[in-house]
């Protein structure tokens, strides 16, 4: 929860600024990269908020790099982010879950020194039943002296990120960012059309009694997974001597948002329904802005072996196993992990 009482109405626009004042690891570009990408989600929670009306919600009758049956919304959220970030002269190329390869900035177009990376729309097979999804997207430097920025581009670690952020589409819209230097929440007012400051220096509380996940995954869990959670289930009657509750609304930033609102830990194992595939999120862009985010809030975020902060990337649609929240419980499995894999 917040640790910071606010002051008067401070818009996403003047906090940008200040951070950029006083700050310092904030220049003129990256400002403009972070407002049109709160212009762009805005659009996203406008196409969205529709619902049936808009006659975008089912199938776009395609599929993504993933495979994955792309939903009308998928197609109309990726296409606002790249219409947004072509012209600004802030980008040096962009990527995202719904493309195969980079996504060049049009040579009429000046370019910028930075790289987009983004899921448009996760959680979007929940859009047709109205629960909330998100975009979520993470901000890179594009190497020195490259002109023409390919996917190895991209394929910097997490710890590389100049900015993380998600936006969820919920009761209200909520903007979550994070520049490196905390994490703060910004709220869309819909009748002036901007993301005033609502909750600064956001902090996950270290211990939690809540966990995440998908239990109808639980018989393809590997030992030290079917560990953690079945004492998660003992509960007072088991080693942790506590109960625990579980939410899982299998729409990753909604998951995220309630977590670094009141804590609790997220998990996405690896798991032995398909041993090629380590996990289902992918790592730059679901897993790295989530892992930053949470980081910078206090918690953790790992792999079960390693940070997620500092996975080398091979490609840039791979999947990583994700554990992260609150950070006692992360650093447990985590533990449990290590010790089965010496
Ligand atoms: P499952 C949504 O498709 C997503 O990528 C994440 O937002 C979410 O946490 C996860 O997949 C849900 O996966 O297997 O429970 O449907």
């Amino acid at each position: 929860m917040s640790s910071t009482p606010l002051p008067g109405r401070i818009s996403l626009s003047r906090f940008l600024i200040e951070q950029q004042r006083e700050k310092g690891h904030l220049n003129a570009d990256l400002r403009l990269l972070i407002e049109v990408v709160a212009r762009a989600c805005k659009r996203i929670s406008i196409a969205v908020g529709k619902g049936a009306l808009g006659g975008a919600l089912g199938s776009a009758g395609t599929q993504n790099v993933q495979g994955e049956t792309q939903k009308k919304l998928d197609v109309v959220s990726n296409e606002l982010l790249l219409e947004a970030n072509e012209w600004g002269g802030h980008l040096a190329a962009l990527a995202s879950e719904e493309m195969d390869d980079p996504h060049p900035i049009p040579h009429r177009y000046p370019k910028g020194e930075y790289l987009l990376v983004f899921d448009p729309l996760d959680g979007s097979s929940n859009i047709d039943v109205n629960i909330s999804v998100g975009t979520i997207f993470s901000v890179l430097r594009c190497p020195d002296g490259i002109k023409d920025p390919d996917e190895s581009s991209f394929l910097q670690p997490g710890t590389r990120q100049v900015a993380a952020g998600y936006a969820v589409y919920g009761s209200s819209t909520v903007l979550v960012l994070t520049l490196g230097d905390g994490v703060h929440q910004f709220t869309l007012d819909r009748e002036y059309g901007d993301f005033p400051l609502t909750q600064s220096d956001l902090r996950i509380p270290e211990d939690t009694s809540e966990f995440a996940i998908n239990m109808s995954n639980m018989r393809h869990w590997e030992a030290p997974m079917r560990r953690y959670i079945d004492e998660l289930l003992a509960g007072r009657t088991g080693p942790r001597g506590r109960d625990f509750n579980m939410r899982w609304v299998a729409s990753m930033v909604a998951d995220v948002h309630r977590i670094l609102t009141r804590g609790g830990i997220f998990i996405y194992p690896r798991d032995l329904k398909d041993p090629s595939k380590p996990g289902k999120l992918r790592l730059m862009y679901e897993a790295n802005p989530m892992a930053m985010i949470v980081e910078q809030a206090g918690g953790a975020a790992t792999t079960g072996l390693e940070r997620i902060l500092d996975v080398q990337p091979t490609a840039l649609h791979q999947r990583v196993p994700v554990f992260l929240g609150s950070k006692n419980e992360v650093e447990r499995v985590t533990a449990y992990h290590r010790e089965a894999a010496a």
